[in-house]
C-alpha cells in the first residue's frame, strides 16, 4: 500500500511538471499521449465488456480497471504541448484550447464517477457511468481527433 501510494504520488508529481521539461522532442509527446490513451482504452473496454453484458459483471474486476482508467485519464493532456501537433490530434486542440480542456475535464469527471460506481460494486451504476464516460470520449474525439 505504501509502495502504491509512493508510485501514485510520483505519477501526480510528473503530471504536474511543465510539459516542455518532460519531452525532448515533439514525437516523444505524441508517443506519450497516444500510449496513455491506448492503455486507458484497453482498461475502459474491459469495463465495457461487462457493462454491455458480453462478460459477467465482476465488481473487483470493474473496480481494478476503473482505478487504472482514472489514473491514466490524468496523463495524456500535458503532452498536447505547443509544437507537438501531429498524430491524430486536430489543429483545433491548439486553436480552441479552452474547448479541448473542457472536454478533457468532462471526461475526467465522468471517469471519477465510473470509478466510484465500480468501487461501490453497483452494476447498474457502472453501466450508466460507462455510457456517460464513453459519451465524453466520443464528444472529444468528434471535435479534436482526426480519423
Ligand atoms: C472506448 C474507446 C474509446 C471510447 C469511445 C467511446 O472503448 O477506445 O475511444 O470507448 O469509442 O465512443
Amino acid at each position: 500500500m505504501k509502495k502504491l501510494a509512493l508510485a501514485l504520488s510520483a505519477v501526480a508529481a510528473m503530471a504536474a511538471l511543465p510539459a516542455a521539461a518532460q519531452f525532448q522532442k515533439p514525437e516523444d509527446a505524441i508517443k506519450y499521449r497516444q500510449s496513455a490513451l491506448t492503455v486507458m482504452a484497453a482498461h475502459f473496454s474491459r469495463i465495457g465488456a461487462m457493462a454491455q453484458g458480453r462478460v459477467p459483471f465482476d465488481a473487483a474486476t470493474a473496480a481494478a480497471n476503473a482505478e487504472i482508467v482514472a489514473t491514466m485519464s490524468r496523463l495524456p493532456f500535458v503532452a498536447f504541448v505547443d509544437g507537438s501537433q501531429g498524430g491524430k490530434a486536430k489543429a483545433e486542440i491548439w486553436s480552441d484550447r479552452a474547448g479541448f480542456n473542457a472536454a478533457a475535464s468532462k471526461m475526467q469527471e465522468e471517469v471519477t464517477k465510473l470509478a466510484a460506481a465500480a468501487r461501490a460494486g453497483n452494476a447498474d451504476q457502472v453501466r450508466a457511468a460507462f455510457g456517460a464516460t464513453a459519451g465524453s470520449c466520443k464528444a472529444c474525439h468528434d471535435n479534436y481527433r482526426s480519423q
